[in-house]
């Protein structure tokens, strides 16, 4: 397994709607592997195929604690088939957005139907934190990141703050 490194925003390669798999093939199911060591080794609960420049609708999530035994969840192509009308407000962050938070509001459950790592349809009701972190990978399928749910003046903020970032990391003087 290799983990892949993480795009950070602000980059094009977010703002990509993603393709169905046509099957969780062994390249699929490779690309899963590597999604959940590159989730791991950065600290994550979740991880979509985009933020490791994948522009397939392949997400994971793993949302254990470190004392217990992680129980991860791959999920090819995952479709909404029913939301709450219920909302909770969660802070979230973002492995491509590091160091910001805020939070966000969304459908307190959703009922989601994928493609399991063995390639068979599955369909799984979430709330709390997993409906959240799942709402927040589906979301990457469509280039859509967390700080789109918030005011712009509140999305420019950190947008900026991570250009000028990552100008500073690459040695520029601007
Ligand atoms: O690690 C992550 N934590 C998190 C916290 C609240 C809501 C969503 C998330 S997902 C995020 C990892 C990530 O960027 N996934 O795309
Ligand atoms: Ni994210």
């Amino acid at each position: 397994m290799t983990a892949r490194p993480v795009i950070i925003a602000p980059d094009p390669r977010l703002k990509v709607k993603c393709a169905p798999v046509e099957s969780v093939d062994a390249e699929v199911r490779t690309l899963m592997d590597d999604m959940l060591e590159s989730m791991h080794a950065a600290k994550g609960i979740g991880l979509a195929a985009p933020q490791v420049g994948i522009h397939k609708r392949v997400i994971v999530v793993d949302i254990r604690g470190e004392d217990k035994k992680p129980k991860p969840l791959c999920l090819a192509n995952p479709e909404l088939v029913w939301k709450s009308d219920d909302t909770i407000v969660h802070e979230e962050g973002c492995l491509s957005l590091p160091e910001h938070y805020a939070e966000v509001t969304r459908p307190e459950k959703v009922k989601v139907r994928f493609l399991d790592y063995d390639g068979n349809e599955r369909e799984i009701e979430a709330d709390g934190l997993l409906g959240t972190c799942i709402q927040h990978e589906m979301d990457h399928l469509e280039g859509i990141l967390f700080v789109d749910h918030l005011s712009s003046l509140k999305r420019n903020i950190i947008l900026r703050k991570l250009t000028k970032t990552k100008r500073l990391n690459n040695g520029d003087s601007g």
